[in-house]
């Protein structure tokens, strides 16, 4: 397989086409707009679902405990607010491999498989090796959407990437050194303008972008319930401050990307 250059152009607003004749792309739409959904619903209307594990600032982390055969696969729910950029430009700093090692730390390579559009990648992706447990690695499709402004739901549009694990037969797990684990990933942003006065100029100081961020982790393969919760406990918090605060830095001095 070939390693794409990583440049992926989403500057336009409009979905390309290009993958509606993918075979993936009846998979990629359903859980995309699956995991909006979800993402969309309010942790505090869910009295009792969530259980709040780390908080700092603006940012909010909550969490349910849950295992399948012994093996935890806790879904994640995060809220932050962060000031001075838009929900597309974190989308784009997320979904883009070309920055992806400059804020993810549990990430050692990271492989564009296939370009299937524009806006969806295929990655494969191999994690740093946690100890005791194997290293890990996670083949899965990436899709970055714009959802236009809808009059019945509240708020502005939303940006989204959503990832998600496939399984591809050519690409067969558990035949190296890794494990592979299995992810659901969903980003969502909403941009939120403060209008300048007298028809001033949107600047910077005007933006405050709300994101959530929902993740499910299946480990793949046996990896002790304790450690893993503790990695968790400890890599999301540090992840989501690290990469937002990444994308401040990388914005500041750039036009805003609405
Ligand atoms: O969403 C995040 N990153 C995306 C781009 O890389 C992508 C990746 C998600 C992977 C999440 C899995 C993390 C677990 C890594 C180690 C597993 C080792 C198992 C053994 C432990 C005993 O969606 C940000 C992900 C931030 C993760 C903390």
């Amino acid at each position: 397989h070939s390693v794409l250059a990583a440049g992926t152009g989403t500057g336009n607003n409009s979905i390309s086409s290009a993958h509606h004749g993918h075979h993936m792309w009846p998979e990629i739409e359903r859980v995309t707009m699956e995991q909006i959904h979800y993402a969309r619903l309010s942790v505090e209307d869910s009295v009792g679902v969530w259980q709040l594990f780390a908080e700092e600032g603006e940012m909010k982390m909550y969490r349910r405990e849950e295992e399948v055969n012994g093996m935890v696969i806790d879904p994640l729910k995060a809220c932050h607010v962060v000031k001075g950029v838009t929900g597309h430009e974190v989308c784009e700093y997320f979904f883009n491999p070309q920055y992806r090692l400059e804020w993810e730390a549990t990430v050692e390579t990271t492989t564009v498989l296939e370009k299937i559009a524009d806006d969806t990648l295929l990655f494969l992706q191999v994690h740093k090796r946690i100890w005791p447990a194997s290293q890990r690695d996670a083949l899965f499709w990436s899709h970055m959407r714009h959802v236009p402004d809808d009059k019945d739901q509240d708020g502005p549009d939303i940006w989204v990437v959503c990832n998600n694990s496939v399984d591809i037969p050519d690409l067969p797990a558990n035949t190296g050194k890794c494990v592979r684990l299995y992810l659901t990933v969903c980003l969502m942003c909403q941009t939120f303008v403060d209008p300048p006065k007298d028809g001033a100029k949107v600047t910077r100081n005007d933006l405050t972008c709300k994101i959530t961020y929902c993740s499910v982790v299946n480990p793949g393969g046996w990896a002790p319930p304790a450690v893993l919760r503790a990695v968790y406990k400890r890599e999301y918090p540090k992840f989501l401050k690290r990469f937002t605060n990444y994308v401040i830095d990388q914005c500041q001095d750039k036009p805003i990307l609405f």
